[in-house]
Parts: C-alpha cells; sequence; structure tokens
C-alpha cells in the first residue's frame, strides 16, 4: 500500500450503459466526473502522481481500470477481462502500462482474470475465483506471479459477489476489511479482520494508499470501525460508480 503511482481513466458519458447487477438508474456522466475528480484529488494529496487517461465512449466500464490490468514493482500484467463488452480494455490500457513500466506481460493465453478479483495482501497474493475470473485465468496469472517470485492463492469467491475485492480489501499492517460472509471464509488465516457492519456492504471495498484509507462516502459505521482500528482515514464520494457496481479500488491500479 506505498505507492507513487496511479492511472485512471476518465468516465465517458456511456458510462450510463454501464454493466450492473441491479438497476438502480443510470450514473450521469457528467456527476460522475466530478466525483472522479474529488478522487483524483485525493490520490494526489496521498502523495501519488496520477495519470488520467482520456475517456473511451466505446467501453462504457473503462474507467473502471482495476479490471484490465495489475500492477507490481516488477512490472505489469495486461489482463483480460471475463466479460465480452470488456474484453478490449487491455488493448486500450497497453500503452499507459508501458509509459510507466519497462516490463509489460500478457496474461497467458486461454482464460480471463479482472484485477478486481485480486487482493494483494503483506505475503501472499489472493485470486477471487468470479463470474469474471475464471479457474485457467487464475492460474495462468498465479503462474506469472509465481514467477515474479509472489505467493498467490486461488480461492473462491462467495456467490452473489462480483469481484473478491468488492467484499474486502487490505487496510495495511496486516489488517483486511471485510463483509461477514467474506470474513467467514476462511481465506484470512489469522489475520486480523475488521468486518463490516451488514447493512454496509459496499463500504467493504476502500483503498490503502500511503499513510490514509479512502472510504465511501455515506458509511458511518464502517468509517468508524476503520478509525477504531487505528486508521486515518478520508471520505470521497462514489455515487455514481456505485451504480454501476464500482467501487473506490476499480478506478485506479495503483503502484
Ligand atoms: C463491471 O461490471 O465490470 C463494472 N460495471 C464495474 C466494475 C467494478 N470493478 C471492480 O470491482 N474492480
Amino acid at each position: 500500500y506505498r505507492f507513487t503511482h496511479a492511472i485512471t481513466r476518465t468516465p465517458a458519458d456511456s458510462v450510463a450503459n454501464g454493466l450492473r447487477a441491479v438497476d438502480t438508474g443510470n450514473p450521469d456522466g457528467a456527476a460522475f466526473r466530478r466525483e472522479h475528480e474529488l478522487y483524483i484529488k485525493a490520490l494526489q494529496e496521498a502523495g501519488m502522481t496520477v495519470d488520467v487517461l482520456p475517456s473511451l465512449e466505446a467501453y462504457p466500464d473503462s474507467c473502471f481500470v482495476e479490471d484490465p490490468a495489475f500492477c507490481l514493482p516488477e512490472g505489469a500484467i495486461q489482463l483480460r477481462p471475463g466479460t465480452q463488452s470488456r474484453e478490449g480494455e487491455g488493448r486500450e490500457i497497453r500503452a499507459a502500462l508501458e509509459a510507466r513500466f519497462s516490463t509489460v506481460v500478457d496474461l497467458p493465453e486461454g482464460g480471463h482474470v479482472d484485477g478486481g478479483d485480486v487482493l494483494t495482501l503483506d505475503d501472499v497474493i489472493l485470486i477471487g475465483l468470479s463470474e469474471r475470473t475464471d479457474r485457467a485465468g487464475a492460474e495462468a496469472f498465479a503462474a506469472v506471479l509465481k514467477e515474479w517470485g509472489y505467493k498467490a492463492e486461488v480461492c473462491e469467491t462467495p456467490a452473489g459477489v462480483l469481484h473478491f475485492k468488492t467484499a474486502c480489501s487490505t487496510l495495511g499492517e496486516g489488517v483486511i476489511l471485510a463483509t461477514k460472509v467474506m470474513a467467514e471464509s476462511g481465506f484470512f488465516g489469522d489475520r486480523k479482520v475488521v468486518i463490516v457492519p451488514e447493512v454496509e456492504d459496499y463500504a467493504a471495498n476502500v483503498i490503502r494508499v500511503n499513510d490514509v484509507v479512502l472510504v465511501p462516502e455515506g458509511y458511518p459505521k464502517t468509517l468508524e470501525a476503520i478509525k477504531s482500528a487505528g486508521f486515518a482515514t478520508k471520505v470521497v464520494p462514489t455515487h455514481e460508480a456505485r451504480k454501476v457496481d464500482g467501487g473506490l479500488s476499480c478506478l485506479s491500479l495503483r503502484f
């Protein structure tokens, strides 16, 4: 969670057609862009240099740049998102990865991985199988990570959760934030887990950036739980992103 850089992409007006599990109304492009600016500002205030890529109308979900790539100090991996309308987003983000990394590799052919299914902990990288991430993709991805010297484990994302990280995040210092279902999954061994109060499940997706945890606006119980666990927080609005199942982590690649 010590980062110097982030890659983001401006939301397009076509985000109104973004994918969602439950329809609660379309996000508005202009309102989303205003929230996105506050998000970028929060990353900058946390000490990061933020690349802002231009919006892509052809890809309604393309502001969720976390899904088509994964970044580590050793290099970046161009992924293959596991839903047809997003598959081309990997190609679209390639140049931005190459501008920041000397090593950029492709997820080996065959499977699919969404970056939203990848949780980086201090000692292991967890890859959640989901509607988007299949076993072939997860295993090929784990093999690349192992080549780069990381421990990687494949786990089963609980049913009804879009992405593994929709329901959990790293707070840093060995502490995880997770929904009750995720906390009871056994994936986290004996690590310390702060549990998200049940009515606030959406707030399980936070990001630790350097000294601060960014928390979505409107989840006071989760905010309090994170503060009580000893973390500095900053609240960021994600009301538009939420309408298309997006959260704080999805909106950037951090490295
Ligand atoms: C999608 O369904 O792909 C987008 N509407 C939301 C992606 C959220 N990304 C993430 O959780 N990493």
